[in-house]
């Protein structure tokens, strides 16, 4: 039923409906302490609530170090109250009643609580219980008031948590202490070690030790780790040079051997984004057969290994390789197999589980590419961890999430995946999103959740992967640009407006908020950036009015004014963020900017018609395209930036077979000055062509020559084809690293 302006009636059933929501408003607001835990334990029979109490005496019962500083961190340990509210923490080896440790759930990490008015009691199945019991206990008592009644709780997932596992500058050391210490209270008990792009992960220096130094700081993060009950796995990304040999076997062990005087306890080998030798399904098996054997089982206190295979994705799965199948069936049973899913970047459903889990005959674990932001570097994903789904945790042995390499700014995800991973059939994302923010950010959150709304797409990209953005602005959008090209009256201009003022206000409060300055750092130019874009909406709204009363001082003004903050956006998008890959700093693209240009575009171009003026009306355009018979290349982006066109480079190995090709058509002719490209391995130079067209019928070979491992060609010509063609008759695998073209 749609109620209109002039009547409101309300029928009965709503009204019903508006008392059950009053009620349940009610409710929740007796009781916001549970609203706030997370995640959201799995059954809590709370009641009433009392004032948190004063006086504490604690019956020590636990032996846990981590949980012992946990509850030093709220409770006088040393000097106990001889009255007061009792605290009894242990695990289940402790003296506690047989009824009381009944009610411990039989799963590991599980843990029960019960509330009194006198006393509380945590009893954890393990030592992890226990500490979770503990953190749960903790977080009760943040609130203004302390329930009463018992809380169940058992986590769903076997590891949850995180793998640092993107490219670019690895996170540092003091955003690791604060992410495990994020990890413990959030009851993560994953994080995985392999950033991209530390030299002693990968090839070809896995072989060596970490420098003292380094050694230092990952001891003191794995010590960091123990105390937030956090399984520190460090992984090793071997197989771009391994040789299947004895040697590089020892060498691998060894590095494992010096990893656990460090203290590591869990360890990962992966093979994604490699090529060549290393690829082989059954020598990868042998070699984590042989670690599990000669390394794991020995040792006794080290976990099951977990492996990152080369073709992790089911996009990627060459059903002629046997490639899963052969690891399913030569792999210990022990050792995990990691999966992204159906692409590279996917969200996980059971259909995605059935396939995988009969291929590697094993739950798979579950590497979830969100919101990693490696391939699409200008953008900030901000928004909800959602799209997985609340059906598959009996299916899978781990869930970790890839994040970016904003540490601070992915805890907003982060946060979901805790909750999503622990107790997947209640999971909310959008709640959860909403907590997130007021974790990160517990003054601003109003200004950070604008923000957030209107950052949380990537873009167009290779791997194909959106997210929603701007969700509740895109109806209104949609309405106004309706509006204005239909020359109607816009209804809701001052809507627009609201949203506009919002996007600058709360740049405004987050660039002088002292909330988070470590999550400020990261997403200060961003913010400076999403403030202009605010502006030049404001502008393009005053361009509007003016046209409307005709007022040409007034619309021109108001035109320069839109001129000269998109020339300040343009002077951070080339300063800020310039990392090879995506450079610049890209905000609210999905609705907020499309609808600004194409608002600049249509006033400007009516303004010109009725006045007989010719402003520019164009606003920052790549009319060039990517020219490639490649599959794994066909998404790719393309940019243009100070007459420079470059392709994107995609982070994988591609599959180049004989004849294919990748390059760019430009719009047409052009002279084009330099073509660069750099392939790796180098070796394939000698089996590629790099040519030019007019008419991409006949083309020319252009020579081109090896600088510093980049193949460089003066092209000098007019053309409008461009391409890297593979001239041998082999199949070849490469990373393309670089290729651009400089053109006129
Ligand atoms: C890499 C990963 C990267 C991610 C997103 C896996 C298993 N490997 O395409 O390091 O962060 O995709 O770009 C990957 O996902 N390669």
């Amino acid at each position: 039923m749609k109620a209109t302006k002039k009547e409101i009636a309300i029928p009965f059933s709503f009204q019903r409906h508006l008392l059950s929501v009053l009620l349940l408003f009610i409710i929740s607001v007796g009781y916001t302490q549970n609203l706030e835990l997370n995640p959201t334990p799995q059954i809590s029979n709370l009641k009433n609530a009392i004032a948190i109490p004063e006086k504490f005496k604690i019956q020590q019962k636990n032996k846990d170090d981590a949980t012992q500083k946990l509850l030093a961190t709220y409770f006088n340990l040393k000097k106990t109250a001889p009255t007061g509210f009792a605290v009894n923490v242990g695990d289940i080896q402790s003296k506690f009643s047989a009824k009381l440790k009944k009610k411990v759930p039989s799963k590991p990490e599980s843990y029960y609580i019960s509330i009194s008015k006198n006393e509380v009691t945590v009893i954890g199945r393990d030592a992890r219980g226990t500490y979770y019991g503990v953190q749960t206990l903790l977080a009760l008592l943040q609130s203004d008031k302390m329930p009463l009644g018992e809380i169940i709780d058992f986590p769903d997932v076997t590891a949850r948590g995180v793998v640092e596992g993107f490219y670019g500058t690895p996170w540092s050391f003091e955003h690791r202490i604060r992410q495990l210490d994020f990890y413990g209270s959030n009851k993560l008990n994953t994080y995985i070690y392999g950033p991209k792009d530390d030299p002693y992960h990968s090839s070809p220096n896995w072989r060596k030790p970490y420098p003292t130094n380094e050694a230092i700081q990952l001891k003191k993060l794995i010590d960091r780790a123990e105390l937030n009950h956090v399984d520190f796995v460090w992984a090793i990304h071997p197989g771009q040079d391994i040789q299947w040999n004895d040697k590089d076997r020892a060498a691998l062990l060894h590095k494992f051997g010096l990893m656990y005087d460090l203290g590591i306890r869990s360890y990962a080998v992966f093979f994604d984004d490699i090529s060549g030798e290393g690829t082989n399904p059954s020598q990868q098996a042998q070699l984590l057969n042989y670690i599990n054997s000669e390394f794991v089982k020995l040792k006794k206190d080290v976990k099951p290994l977990i492996m990152c295979p080369t073709e992790y994705n089911k996009s990627w799965s060459d059903p002629k390789s046997n490639y899963l199948e052969t690891l399913g069936k030569e792999l210990d049973p022990s050792i995990r197999i990691m999966w992204t899913g159906n692409r590279v970047v996917a969200d996980i459903d059971q259909e995605t589980m059935k396939w995988i889990n009969a291929k590697i005959q094993r739950e798979a674990f579950i590497w979830w590419n969100f919101p990693v932001s490696d391939y699409v570097r200008n953008h900030l994903l901000l928004g909800p961890a959602y799209g997985n789904g609340t059906d598959i945790a009996n299916t899978i042995s781990g869930f970790v999430s890839n994040p970016m390499e904003h540490a601070e700014a992915s805890k907003i995800a982060i946060y979901g995946v805790a909750d999503y991973s622990w107790n997947m059939a209640t999971y909310q994302a959008e709640k959860k999103w909403l907590n997130a923010l007021k974790v990160v950010m517990p003054e601003s959150y109003p200004a950070l959740e604008i923000f957030a709304r209107h950052n949380s797409d990537l873009g167009p990209n290779g791997h194909l992967y959106r997210r929603e953005e701007s969700v509740i602005f895109k109806p209104k959008a949609d309405l106004f640009l309706q509006n204005l090209e239909a020359n109607q009256n816009i209804d809701n201009f001052y809507i627009i407006q609201m949203e506009f003022q919002a996007m600058v206000e709360a740049s405004f409060i987050l660039l002088n908020s002292t909330d988070n300055p470590v999550l400020m750092d990261e997403i200060r130019p961003w913010v400076e950036q999403f403030k202009l874009q605010g502006q030049s909406g404001l502008a393009a709204l005053n361009m509007y009015r003016a046209l409307q009363a005709k007022q040409t001082t007034d619309f021109e003004r108001s035109y320069h004014a839109f001129e000269s903050i998109k020339s300040q956006m343009y002077a951070i998008d080339h300063t800020a963020n310039q990392n090879p890959y995506q450079p610049g700093i890209k905000t609210a693209t999905l609705v907020v900017a499309p609808l600004i240009d194409t608002t600049f575009a249509y006033l400007t171009d009516a303004y010109n018609k009725e006045f007989n003026k010719n402003l520019a009306t164009d606003v920052n355009y790549n009319p060039h395209s990517l020219y490639t018979t490649i599959e794994q290349l066909k998404n790719q982006q393309i940019s243009l930036r100070d007459r420079t066109l470059a392709l994107q480079p995609p982070l994988e190995v591609i599959q180049i077979l004989p004849e294919a090709y990748f390059g760019f058509e430009l719009q047409e002719a052009t002279h084009v000055q330099k073509v660069a490209y750099q392939l790796f391995p180098n070796s394939v130079y000698k089996k590629v062509q790099l040519e030019v067209s007019s008419d991409g019928t006949k083309w020319t070979t252009v020579p081109a020559e090896e600088k510093k491992e980049i193949m460089q060609a003066a092209v000098k010509q007019v053309i409008k084809y461009i391409r890297v063609r593979n001239a041998s008759s082999e199949n070849l695998n490469f990373k393309v690293v670089l290729f651009n073209a400089e053109i006129k």
